[in-house]
């Protein structure tokens, strides 16, 4: 390993033991200014807020350091049981105001801020999101880990370090048009890179029986290409408790040797192109693209996490233990985010078999230390790797899988003799054409948990997706509906609907959202519901700002409106045409007169479309060509506007959530796994109109019916109606619909574009789509008409809005995660050595 010039043997106490840093205003004036001036080289001549954000932010990453060692410390002393969460994706969106925040210094650092002339607000907002995630699965895994860190478990989360996240999405001509996500071009603040904690990570070669020194026959993989893993860790605080737990992801760096023999041949090009193909690995996010399903680079990725993070655990292990891994499997465990990391199951019995276990020894050890979580039923969206891909890329593992495949079908067929069918269904490699590996099915036979992420979600899984494993081992089958992290998502996005509540009931709701059960009466009160009406129209107003700053639109919006929103990926299950239908019923409605009863209406839409994925970004272009014709119509002024947000991400959401009056859930019933946006706005006092899906019914549950517009087929009504589906018939006989589609079809909305939403048109005309969008519109549009009648009555709205909010305290990712440790984890709390925070001190033991 080229990494002992790092390791300090013994270190000087002296080196490593600094005083405390303190809380008070003028500390952090003192330590800005250092930074500014001396670090960053700038002075007051720099108009830029960015540099003053990273001045700002190296002053509050001192504070966490600081605690960040402690938890280290106490963990180490502790020898506790830890666990590990594995996810392609972590998007952590901005780190700042969430760290200000769990560190208990917002107010104090907006002060210092203030008396030095800088608002607080341009620091924050110059801050670049790390868009390291596609969407609901990776969000899950930053909100799983601030609230890890808040409950004090000992989690490290382990990922990749992207140098390219999601890409930014601009909009021409209505149409999306990507742009590289170089997130690190002034890098990031926030990381330490740690090359003393690199591994190895090989690939491609070929595996041979050698014979080691005590006689015995070992499986060896030789004459591979190697890249290095290098680890950059980011602090991730709890809120308030002095625990600053651990964010490592990895960065693939050509190792030395890898280069050397090549150099030294003269053969200089392969070198340097050898260097950037081991470089590529950690490149760029992949989007959530159907059609880059099976692309080599995605499996290098998803090997290279697996591999550099079990390794990482294994050697922290053996540095304790030496090669007992008797206790491996009671001390330490992995929640696999989805399949994507799910090759760890074979890479872990390979180094476990590497460092002289057994087969039986290492399976053990595997099968009660991974646990897997699946986020979808889609068909199309189960991982599958071709065998031959495998082979060639990792030989050793392929070898591995066939192994763990036969073992588990001799259990199969005990269990179910002669039953052949079920054998071809469950086997871990599918035959066919070209072999491929299931990876669900890797996952559900290496690990001792599977967890679905909402009730319904895990129901399906349970009696549909998985049942033949359902039957065979029940007691692994688990649900762990979804949750938020309400720090973010309403302590800071939302400061002054947090200030009304925390005057109202105290501020326990912030790590016990059940608390905020305790609003429920003052839904009642005429004066508390005055005082929430006008933080959410400030909220709108602000909304309105802040699009009008983007220079997003010229137009006028009507904060009195009902701002009507659907924020999340562009995808035709979660149905943003039938928002559109919608609004193009509502537009007609209008164009007849007679609308003048009804509520006015913004609707926004936002999200990304995978770039391959065609019918997506054609959904995009339908909404931006029928925003254009609605809000440039002189008779929709102030009554309808439709629009487009284009770039939705993180911080964007921060900025969404308190303005939204409704929350638009309207996924195919049985699709959507479970949503966590629909939390987000919930917990923000916005209504939903949804389906009976994913987390909805739970969501409909805690609110009440009377506080939930439902509508829509259930998930069992969606599936009886397949195969005999008419949407023509629905249409002809539904006077609404014909006329919108009539409108559609007629070129009304691409009259200089002939034909371009054709193939959309054609897609829910069709008997065979399975999103069945037109069997939904009735109910959707009579569902969208309570909607207005309750909005018309204020009282009534915000009654339902205060209760939408006082009810979302299960959809805390606290409330997930001490799930999570309940039934799959079993960690105990580790309290950090500085324990509690006031006043902006640390106050020692708990
Ligand atoms: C697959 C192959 C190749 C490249 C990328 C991918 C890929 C990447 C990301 C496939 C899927 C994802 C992400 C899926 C996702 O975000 N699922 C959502 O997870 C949420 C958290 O559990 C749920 O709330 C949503 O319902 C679910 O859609």
């Amino acid at each position: 390993m080229p990494t002992n010039e790092f390791v300090i043997s013994k270190p000087k106490s002296s080196i490593i033991t600094l005083p405390g840093l303190d809380m008070k205003k003028h500390d952090f004036i003192d330590d800005f200014k250092q930074y500014y001036v001396h670090l960053l080289g700038r002075d007051e001549n720099c108009q830029s807020p960015f540099y003053a954000g990273e001045a700002l932010s190296l002053a509050i990453r001192d504070r966490l350091l600081e605690r960040w060692k402690v938890t280290h410390q106490t963990y180490k002393d502790s020898d506790c049981r830890r666990g590990f969460y594995l996810s392609m994706e972590f998007l952590m969106g901005r780190t700042l105001s969430n760290a200000m925040l769990n560190l208990g210094v917002t107010d104090t650092v907006t002060q210092a801020m203030y008396d030095l002339g800088i608002e607080i607000e341009e620091l924050i907002s110059s801050e670049y999101d790390a868009g390291l995630g596609n969407g609901g699965l990776g969000r899950l895994a930053a909100c799983f880990i601030d609230s890890c860190a808040t409950l004090q478990l000992p989690v490290i989360g382990y990922g990749l370090r992207y140098e390219y996240g999601m890409f930014t999405q601009t909009i021409v001509n209505g149409e999306q048009v990507e742009k590289p996500d170089h997130w690190l071009r002034h890098g990031s603040v926030w990381e330490i890179e740690r090359l003393e904690y690199s591994h190895c990570i090989k690939f491609g070669g070929h595996t041979e029986i050698q014979i080691d020194e005590s006689g015995e026959e070992r499986n060896c993989w030789i004459a591979t290409c190697n890249v290095l893993a290098v680890p950059f860790d980011t602090p991730v605080p709890g809120y308030q408790n002095g625990t600053v737990n651990t964010l490592r992801l990895w960065k693939a760096v050509a190792t030395e040797e890898f280069n050397l023999d090549e150099f030294n041949a003269g053969d200089y090009a392969e070198a340097v192109a050898a260097k950037i193909t081991a470089e590529n690995i950690t490149m760029v996010l992949y989007p959530n693209d159907a059609n880059e399903n099976g692309k080599e680079l995605r499996l290098r990725q998803q090997y290279f996490l697996a591999s550099a993070s079990l390794q990482d655990v294994i050697l922290h292990w053996t540095g304790l233990h030496g090669n007992d891994f008797s206790r491996f499997a009671e001390k330490r465990c992995f929640q696999l985010n989805d399949t994507h990391p799910s090759i760890a199951i074979a890479e872990l019995m390979r180094l476990l078999m590497d460092k002289g276990l057994t087969w039986n020894e290492a399976w053990a050890i595997t099968k009660n230390t991974m646990a897997y979580t699946n986020h979808t039923l889609l068909p199309e969206a189960l991982e599958k790797w071709p065998v031959k891909l495998m082979q060639k890329l990792l030989p050793r593992l392929m070898e591995i899988i066939f192994e763990i495949n036969a073992r588990f079908l001799i259990e199969v067929s005990m269990h179910w003799p002669g039953d052949n069918e079920r054998l071809r269904r469950m086997s871990i490699v599918e035959e066919g054409e070209e072999q491929q590996v299931r990876m669900a099915h890797l996952a559900i036979v290496g690990s001792f948990s599977v967890n679905g992420v909402a009730r319904l979600h895990t129901e399906l899984l349970q009696n549909g997706l998985f049942s033949d494993f359902y039957a065979l081992w029940p007691h692994k089958f688990n649900n762990k509906t979804n949750g938020v992290t309400p720090r973010r998502w309403l302590a800071a996005c939302n400061p002054e609907l947090a200030s009304l509540i925390t005057e109202t009931i105290g501020d326990r709701w912030v790590t016990d959202l059940t608390q905020l059960k305790k609003l429920e009466p003052y839904a009642e009160d005429a004066q508390f519901r005055q005082r929430w009406h006008e933080i959410k129209r400030a909220a709108k107003q602000r909304l309105i700002d802040y699009k009008a700053r983007k220079g997003d639109t010229g137009m006028q919006f009507n904060v009195d409106a009902i701002f009507d929103v659907q924020v999340k990926r562009i995808h035709e299950y979660k149905r943003q045409i039938l928002n559109v239908l919608h609004v193009i019923h509502l537009y007609n409605c209008i164009k007849k007169g007679g609308n003048d009863s009804r509520a006015p209406r913004v609707v926004l839409i936002g999200g990304k479309a995978a770039p391959g994925y065609r019918m997506a970004k054609k959904i995009i272009k339908l909404i931006n060509n029928v925003g254009q014709i609605i809000n440039s119509d002189p008779e929709t002024d102030k009554k309808l506007a439709l629009l487009f947000l284009k770039d939705y991400r993180v911080s964007a959401m921060e900025r969404i959530c308190p303005g939204v009056d409704l929350s638009e859930q309207i996924s195919t019933a049985g699709k959507e796994a479970s949503g966590t946006g629909n939390m987000k706005l919930m917990m923000n006092g916005a209504i939903t109109i949804g389906t009976l899906d994913g987390a909805n019914i739970e969501i409909r549950e805690e609110a009440g019916d009377e506080n939930f517009f439902l509508f829509g087929l259930t998930e069992a009504e969606v599936e009886a109606k397949r195969g005999r589906y008419d949407p023509i018939a629905i249409i002809n006989q539904d006077e609404d619909l014909q006329q919108v589609m009539h409108l559609l079809e007629s070129g009304y909305f691409n009259q200089f574009e002939p034909g371009i939403f054709d193939d959309l048109i054609q897609s829910i005309k069709s008997r065979h789509d399975p999103w069945m969008t037109i069997a939904d519109f009735r109910s959707f549009v009579d569902a969208q008409k309570r909607v207005e009648d309750a909005y018309r009555d204020k009282d009534k709205w915000t009654r339902m809005s205060i209760l939408n909010c006082a009810n979302s305290g299960k959809f805390s990712t606290d409330r997930t995660i001490s799930e999570y440790n309940r039934d799959i984890w079993k960690l105990e709390p580790q309290v950090a050595g500085l324990s509690r925070f006031s006043n902006g001190k640390y106050v020692s033991g708990s």
